[in-house]
This record gives C-alpha cells, structure tokens and sequence, in this order.
C-alpha cells in the first residue's frame, strides 16, 4: 500500500499539527494518521528569493509535513490576487467583484508549477495524491506534466458556479481542461456536482464530479463543549446574560457569510417582534480573514457602521442588543458558546458546507438543545432540513425564523435537533475522508491505463 500525500496550499502550522483547529485539519488529520503519509504545501512564510529553495520536513504523529516558501510577489499574485481576490468571489456567485489580471494567472500558474517542481521528487510510484481546493486547480496536470503517473484526486470545499457564471472567468476553458488530469473531482454538494459537470460539457472535458459532503469530528466537538460550558468563560458568558436568550454567530469575517444581512435580519427581528426587547443578546464572532484585501477591509467597516446603528436604536442603558467581537476565541470556547446559545445563526450568502452549522449541532445539550437558523445557500442547508431554513437575502424572513426560534416549544426543538443530530454524527470529517480516498482507490490505477496515442 503506497502512501497518502495530500496537499494544500496552507499545510497545518506546527501547533495545529498537534492540536487541529478546524473542521478541515481534523478530518485531513485524521485520514493522514496512522497511514503513512505527507502533507505538502506553503509553509506560511514569505522570502525574497525560492530560486534553489529545499522543501522544509517535519515530522509530526507518523505524519511528515512538507513545506516550501513563496515570494512576496507571488504571495500577492497567486494568493491574494488571483485565488482570494478572484476565484473565491467567483466561485461564490459574485460576479460584481471579479477583477482579472493576465499577471495574476502567471503568478497563479507558477505557483502551482512550483509545487509541483518540489513535490515530484518527493513521490514513489505507488502513492496516492490528494489536491485540495482553489489554489490548486492545475497541479494535477502539473505533477502529469512533469511524468508522475500516481492517482491524484481533486476536492474543492467551496462552491461551484454554472457555466452562466464561470465562463466570466477569462480563462475558465483553461482552467477546466487542466482538471482532466485528476482521477477523481469531488465537491460538496449534488449542486456543485451539476454546475461543474455542466461547465466541463460546456468545454468538452470528459471529467465527472461527484459529491462529498464534508462533516466535523462531532465527538469530539461535544466534549470540548461540555467542558468549555464548565470553564471560565463559559460561566462569565452565561452570567453576563442575566437570564436574556443567546444568539450565536460564528464566522470568519468574510462576505460570503452575509453578516450585514444577518445583522439587517437580527434588527428586524426587535422592529417587528418588540417583545425580545431587552431580553436577547446577539453575540457574534467574526475574527478578521483575509486583512490584506481590500473588499475584506470594506466589510469590516460597513459592519462596523452596522453594528453601531442598530445598537444605538435598539439599545437601552442596562442592554446592547449585539455584542460584536473581531478578535479571535479559543475554538474550545467556541465549543461552550455554541452549548449556551439558544440560536445558532448561520446565513452566509453562499457556502461551500458550512461546518459552524454542524458543531452547533453537535455541541448542543440533549435535554434542552437550542434552534439553529440556516440559510439555503449553505452546503450544509441539503443535509439538515429540520433545521429554520431562511432566505438570507430577505431580513423579514430572517426575523421571523429568529421569533420562531427563540419561542419554539422544547418538544419541536428536540425533534428537530434528534434529526439534524443523527445526520450530523453519520457524516463526519472521518467518513467524508474515507468516502473519497476509497472512491479514488477504486479507480483504475493511471499505470493499468491505456497509453493515449
Ligand atoms: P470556511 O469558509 O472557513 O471553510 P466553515 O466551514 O464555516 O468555513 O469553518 C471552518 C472551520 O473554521 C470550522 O471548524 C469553524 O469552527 C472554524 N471557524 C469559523 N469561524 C470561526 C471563528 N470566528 N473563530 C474560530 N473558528 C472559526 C471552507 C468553506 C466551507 C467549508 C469548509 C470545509 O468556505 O464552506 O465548510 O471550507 O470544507
């Protein structure tokens, strides 16, 4: 059995290699553990000159990390530029932002070229590759081009758009033939399966994708919870409530997580439903993502604005209807968070999955579980339909699934959590890793194939 070599474009920081921060690195740790593997990507760390560079190796748990640095020039073109300032916009529908520059798909390029230069050599024949995500769209073709023969397979944890959408990309033709080269595409959702199955048609690739939908370590999630409602925080938290009701929203400040929309729908909710007046708090959550873009700059002070008109409508002098944090939590605080919240308020705008969700979920106490109020354009949104699903777009509708929430029976919401609870603990990080490596082990070994003529 030949090795499990996954690459990423961020590999996890030598911290997260022993205690794993998110939804991702845990169910990528948990694939990589205990079979011999790697993890390949950038190193996090910017130098002026790669020329020459040797791929940095730390081994950590069986699991050797291997990591390479970028230029600044690069960091800005390929990373900033061309996959944070372009295909993540694009791939979640927000045509209005894309700008393209011919100098940021060269950077883009070589940057893939370059971690496939420094990955080559690291392989043996018999190893299996898994590419994750935007960054690395050409690296399968890359690491082809360069002769390694091994099964590579592809997953992107976020959206895809239609062709009616994608083909705005100027080289989106390119882009999609460079994906033939991969054994295997898996995506979040039936959706995205139908929108890029729909763009390769479009430009004639003979590559299908298929659905995998990513979940969370749920126990190990419900532990950190039951501990965190115990700790410190947890008890200041619950005491600084006074008896009011939670709301919770947990996000990278991002625009793809609709958080001026789901503040709009939070004042809506005191506009028309008075009652919750002074005895609600909503805390949200939004550590700062992605600073050096400047649409991210422009969400932070919109929010800012936001945040400062609603409480200064709504608030009294003993009560601030949204308490607003931008510094990071501890995720085992979060875990408390989620536990004490009687709402989880999750409306990103579009969402490759969406796995706040699923930890709300998992991280609730079943004798007295809270609401979670989803939008539908989360990946998760298909999988947890006992969920209040709303329209994101649409602050009446948010407000009325906030009223709902906060007032629903503790029988509806026990029904409701059991369903979201059993969905939530069958597919987790673990399945989703399993369920695709055994979908790309299945395939024909690219050796057993037919030479091309
Ligand atoms: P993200 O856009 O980062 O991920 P999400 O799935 O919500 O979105 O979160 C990933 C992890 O980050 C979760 O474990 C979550 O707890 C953590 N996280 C989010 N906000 C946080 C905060 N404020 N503080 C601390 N931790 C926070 C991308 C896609 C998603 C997809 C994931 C995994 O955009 O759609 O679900 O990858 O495939």
């Amino acid at each position: 059995m030949g090795r499990l070599i996954v690459v990423s474009n961020r590999t996890p920081s030598p911290r997260e290699r022993t205690q794993p921060a998110g939804g991702l690195t845990v169910g990528l740790r948990d694939a990589v553990r205990g079979v011999d593997s790697m993890w390949f990507g950038w190193s996090g760390n910017q130098v002026d000159d790669v020329k020459g560079q040797k791929v940095d190796k730390d081994t950590v748990d069986g699991v050797t990390y291997a990591t390479i640095d970028m230029t600044p020039a690069q960091y800005e073109g390929f990373y900033q530029n061309f996959s944070n300032g372009l295909l993540w916009p694009l791939c979640h529908y927000r045509m209005g932002m894309l700008s393209f520059r011919r100098a940021d798909w060269d950077a883009y390029l070589e940057v893939n070229r370059m971690f496939a230069e420094h990955l080559t050599p690291l392989l043996r024949p018999d190893d299996v590759i898994w590419v994750h995500d935007y960054h690395l769209f050409p690296l399968g073709q890359m690491l082809r081009d360069a002769g390694v023969m091994c099964r590579i397979g592809f997953f992107l944890h976020i959206p895809f758009p239609p062709w009616s959408v994608s083909r705005a990309l100027p080289i989106a033709d390119e882009l999609l033939h460079e994906m033939t080269a991969y054994d295997l595409v898996g995506v979040q959702t039936e959706e995205d399966a139908i929108n890029l199955d729909g763009c390769f048609a479009a430009c004639g690739v003979q590559v299908k994708a298929r659905a995998f939908a990513i979940g969370i370590d749920p126990d190990g999630f419900l532990e950190q919870a039951e501990t965190a409602v115990k700790s410190h925080d947890g008890r200041t938290l619950r005491e600084s409530l006074h008896g009011r009701k939670l709301i919770l929203g947990v996000d990278r400040l991002d625009y793809s997580k609709g958080l001026p929309e789901r503040m709009l729908g939070y004042a809506q909710l005191l506009k028309r439903y008075p009652e919750h007046l002074g005895k609600v708090t909503f805390l949200q959550i939004a550590p700062v993502s992605r600073g050096g873009v400047a649409t991210y700059q422009q969400l932070r002070q919109q929010l800012e604005e936001l945040v400062g008109r609603i409480n200064g409508e709504y608030a009294s002098y003993e009560w601030t209807p949204i308490r607003y944090l931008t510094s990071p939590v501890a995720r085992t605080t979060l875990a408390g968070f989620h536990r004490i919240a009687d709402v989880g308020l999750v409306t990103p705008l579009r969402d490759g999955m969406n796995l706040v969700a699923k930890e709300y979920v998992a991280a609730q106490d079943p004798k007295d579980p809270g609401s979670l109020v989803l939008s539908h354009f989360a990946g998760a949104a298909p999988e947890l339909p006992d969920a209040l699903l709303v329209n994101p777009y649409d602050a009446d509708d948010t407000a009325d699934a906030l009223h709902l929430a906060l007032t629903m029976p503790l029988p509806e919401r026990k029904r409701r959590w059991h369903g979201m609870r059993d969905e939530v603990w069958k597919h987790t990080a673990a399945t989703w890793a399993r369920d695709f490596l055994e979908a790309l082990h299945a395939l024909p070994s690219p050796h057993d194939r037919e030479p091309e003529h």
